[in-house]
């Protein structure tokens, strides 16, 4: 097996190459020529200085995830590090891509780091329930400061070539040939001595003011909320400013082995591979091209329509947006560009940038100009008869091959491709709320879509960075069918005798954003509601016909201050008691585990019911669908992973438990029963 690191002589330096694809990643045989690769160098009387180079996509990307709960391979990545820093000839970092995690641990180990300006450098050891653990929380607070450090170890977001270059985490900026230039770097700094350590350079540790971490920690209450590594990878930080070196580091591993042993790590760390996995479709061969897709059409400029146009927009894909009225379109496009200006205060665009994205766009009340798009989108009323009608049209204007899309949250697929000539081009592309906002793409495959056309959403999910699920044509899906029966148990638990915040705060609690009653105020309850006031069935209804559609009316199953903060609501309370009265029901006392029973444990039944039905292509699909659709939280790596984590059978007890109370509502998943029964998990870890 030959290494996948190489040496190279190039005059007095010593050239050690990785090619290890796809990214680079520091597994047994990297590690093991990397430090082969240092004792060539110090061996060799002819060598002076030596540079460390990757081929492929990216400089090292980090340690190889891969290996996680394996036994361990000699050398550890730390003495990796350490050895390079030892080198008694300096060792030059040359970086492209993604210096990641032990990547750019590699880096803080060489002497000099050089990159081209594209490369961005980061340690998201911390989105895995990790920390930098190769010396980095030691070695990062001394070159680039604590400050900087904190921020880049607990969110785990890199920063660009140049933004390290300012912050001298990198001490030359490449531009043309990057090993040229690095050989030449080399070159320059091979008499220079002594060599800079990181692991000794205090600079800027000192300047760290004694109340930085505890300021740090109050100005950022969402990166530490229910997250157990960023605290760690703050104590990490915290260490290297109290401690010599050789001590912090002792407190970097005993942290770093507290969090590789917890259940948030295994959980964030499926949840790398789920994300990843959700990418690939089943059964379709990989030689299937994607379709072209030049420009698209966007049907409706309302919320859905402004928002999901924004991301083609943002790719630099032009889009036509219809709409039956200018002031509708003007209305819509004008949201688009507030839109676009408030991410430009935020310094994600330049002003320049937001007027060439806004220059894409072609508002127009001509339908028949949809003609020359390759994809169209359909974001208008949540009607099926609306819907087959606008597919109807579109069959008979679209050009042949051009893709037919429905952004609908629940309808049936199958129908609407149904309303065409060419159902094969008809697919279901439901966006989440708001649309320029959230990662989540349902990718909806019809009975007849063709694979190509699959294949064409999945390319564009990722071109438009959205995390695309393929998910079956049954009501509501992958996501929104899990939330029926948490909202139908909701509601029952509310006439039963919990309240909205009892049942909300169990949820927040468990660590989602927010309960099924703030998100419906949020959403708005007067979605999918008959519209008929005088129609009042359930409790819904009932806030429906008094105006009480949620936070956009300022009322809802809460009550809203001017500020949107919500507080219980005795209006709300009157209304559930009248219908505790009418059904007859003596309100009593709930637990808090029995509406997680109802809520939580019932969502896991559904989306076991998903897998059986063949409406979602694997169980870790449901889980990329909730945590980036719903938020729930990643620590617990998704609905699936955490009914294996919770234990399929203490799943099943707890609903037979619960039972009496869901009634006709529920019915078991028989593959939950069978799991649970052959002591069998979803998703496998
Ligand atoms: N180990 C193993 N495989 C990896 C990997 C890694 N670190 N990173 C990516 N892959 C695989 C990935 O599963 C996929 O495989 C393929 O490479 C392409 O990835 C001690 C403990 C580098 C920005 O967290 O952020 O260092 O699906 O689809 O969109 O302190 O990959 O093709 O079979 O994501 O171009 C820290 C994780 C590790 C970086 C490239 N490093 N990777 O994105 O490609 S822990 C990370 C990424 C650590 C030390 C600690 C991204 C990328 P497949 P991709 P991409």
């Amino acid at each position: 097996m030959t290494s996948p690191i190489s040496t190279e002589k190039h005059g007095h330096v010593l050239i050690i190459r990785s090619n290890n694809p796809p990214v680079n990643a520091l597994g047994a045989a990297v590690r093991q020529g990397l430090v082969a690769g240092i004792e060539e160098a110090e061996a060799a009387e002819d060598i002076k200085a030596a540079v460390i180079i990757c081929e492929g996509q990216t400089f090292f990307a980090g340690a190889d995830i891969t290996e996680f709960g394996k036994p361990p391979v000699m050398p550890w990545l730390p003495e990796v590090v350490d050895r390079i820093e030892a080198c008694s000839k300096p060792v030059v970092a040359a970086i492209h891509g993604t210096a990641l995690g032990g990547g750019l641990e590699v880096a803080l180990g060489c002497h000099y780091r050089c990159a081209v300006a594209s490369a961005k450098l980061g340690v998201p050891e911390v989105k895995l329930g990790l920390l930098p653990g190769a010396g980095g929380t030691q070695r990062l607070p001394r070159v680039a400061g604590v400050e900087k450090a904190l921020q880049m170890v607990t969110t785990g977001t890199p920063i660009s070539a140049q933004e390290a270059f300012e912050i001298g985490l990198v001490d030359r900026m490449i531009e043309g040939d990057l090993l040229q230039h690095a050989v030449a770097y080399a070159t320059e700094v091979a008499d220079v001595r002594p060599l800079p350590r990181s692991s000794e350079r205090q600079g800027k540790i000192e300047e760290a003011s004694p109340t930085a971490f505890d300021d740090f920690i109050a100005a950022n209450p969402r990166t530490f909320k229910g997250f157990e590594a960023p605290m760690k990878n703050l104590e990490a930080v915290r260490a290297a400013t109290l401690k010599p070196y050789a001590e912090g580091v002792m407190d970097e591993r005993k942290l770093f082995m507290e969090l590789m042993s917890g259940t948030q790590a295994k959980a964030q760390q499926y949840f790398f591979f789920a994300e990843r996995k959700a990418a690939k479709i089943e059964g379709v061969d990989e030689t299937v091209k994607p379709r072209e897709i030049k420009r698209v059409g966007v049907i409706g400029a309302g919320t859905m329509g402004g928002g999901i146009s924004m991301n083609f927009l943002s790719a630099g894909i032009p889009v036509t947006i219809v709409e039956m009225s200018q002031e509708a379109l003007d209305r819509g496009a004008g949201v688009m560009l507030r839109n676009y200006e408030a991410s430009a205060k935020k310094g994600r665009f330049t002003a320049e940038q937001v007027g060439q994205m806004m220059g894409l766009l072609n508002p127009t009340l001509d339908f028949d100009s949809l003609a020359d798009c390759d994809l169209i989108i359909e974001a208008v009323f949540e009607q099926m008869e609306i819907k087959k009608d606008i597919f109807g049209r579109l069959d008979k204007i679209a050009k042949p091959d051009a893709i037919l899309a429905s952004n609908t949250s629940y309808l049936n697929v199958d129908e609407i491709a149904a309303a065409t000539s060419r159902p094969q081009d008809v697919v279901g592309l439901h966006f989440f709320s708001p649309a320029n906002v959230m990662k989540l793409l349902e990718v909806v495959r019809g009975a007849k879509t063709a694979d190509d056309v699959l294949v064409t959403a999945m390319a564009l999910a990722k071109k438009i960075k959205k995390v695309a699920v393929v998910a079956g044509v049954c009501y509501g899906f992958i996501g929104n069918r899990m939330l029926i029966p948490r909202q139908t148990e909701a509601t029952k638990l509310l006439l039963e005798g919990a309240t909205p915040a009892q049942i909300d705060k169990v949820h927040t609690d468990f660590g989602m954003p927010m309960g099924p009653f703030q998100m419906a105020d949020l959403a708005g309850v007067d979605i999918g509601w008959h519209r008929d006031v005088n129609r009042i069935e359930n409790i819904r209804d009932a806030l429906c016909s008094a105006d009480r559609w949620g936070q956009k009316k300022g009322a809802g199953f809460y009550d809203y201050d001017d500020k949107r903060r919500p507080s219980p609501s005795p209006t709300v309370q009157g209304i559930i008691e009248e219908f505790r009265t009418k059904a007859g029901v003596t309100p009593r006392e709930i637990s808090d585990e029995e509406i997680a029973q109802r809520t939580l444990y019932t969502m896991v039944n559904e989306g076991a019911k998903i897998l059986e039905e063949g409406m979602a292509q694997r169980a870790s699909d449901i889980d990329v669908v909730w945590v980036y659709g719903y938020g729930w939280p990643v620590y617990r790596g998704g609905p699936m992973h955490w009914a294996d984590a919770e234990g399929l059978q203490k799943i099943v007890d707890g609903l037979k438990a619960a039972a009496p109370h869901m009634g006709d509502d529920f019915s078991f998943s028989q593959l939950l029963l069978d799991k649970a029964a052959k002591g069998e998990k979803f998703t496998g870890r």
